[in-house]
């Protein structure tokens, strides 16, 4: 199995700023927990960042064919980006959104998803954690699905 993980803009910058929303941990530890978790389950993983909205539709496109999922953290594009929701889409892999706050419980604009419209799942207020959960998640959805056809 192999998942790719993407995660959007300013998720570089994890650690530096704003720990009582995102925690202290630095984009090193997010990547290092992202492939600590897929290397004991013994999944092949990439994990892309990019602060550009395109190249993001670039990396789910890239996707098909090559990968069994995605794990995504839009950032700030999650509240905007139709282009991210058509993406995710256009290729119809499983895919999960994790957001390390509680966007639910966050400003008003910060409440609406669009690429929730083509997840499977969202996973929100968790840290970090959140991605492993994902990962978790999409492991077993995919050896389910593949199991039962
Ligand atoms: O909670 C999340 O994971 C978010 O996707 C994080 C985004 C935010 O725009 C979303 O609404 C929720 C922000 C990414 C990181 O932004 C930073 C800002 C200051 C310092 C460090 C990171």
């Amino acid at each position: 199995m192999k998942l790719l993980v993407i995660n959007g803009p300013n998720l570089n910058m994890l650690g530096i700023r704003e720990p009582a929303l995102y925690g202290k941990a630095d984009y090193k530890a997010l990547e290092a927990l992202v492939r600590e978790t897929c290397h004991a389950q013994g999944i092949d993983v990439d994990i892309v960042q990019s602060n550009h909205e395109g190249a993001i539709v670039d990396a789910i496109q890239s996707a098909l064919g090559r990968y069994d999922g995605i794990v995504i953290n839009p950032a700030a594009y999650t509240h905007t980006s139709i282009a991210i929701l058509d993406a995710l889409k256009a290729v119809g892999l499983p895919a999960v959104e994790v957001h390390i706050s509680d966007i639910s419980r966050r400003e008003p604009f910060r409440q609406l998803s669009y690429p929730a419209l083509a997840c499977v799942k969202s996973i929100m207020g968790q840290g970090l954690d959140g991605y492993r959960q994902a990962i978790l998640f999409l492991s077993s959805l995919i050896q389910n699905t593949s199991s039962s056809t």
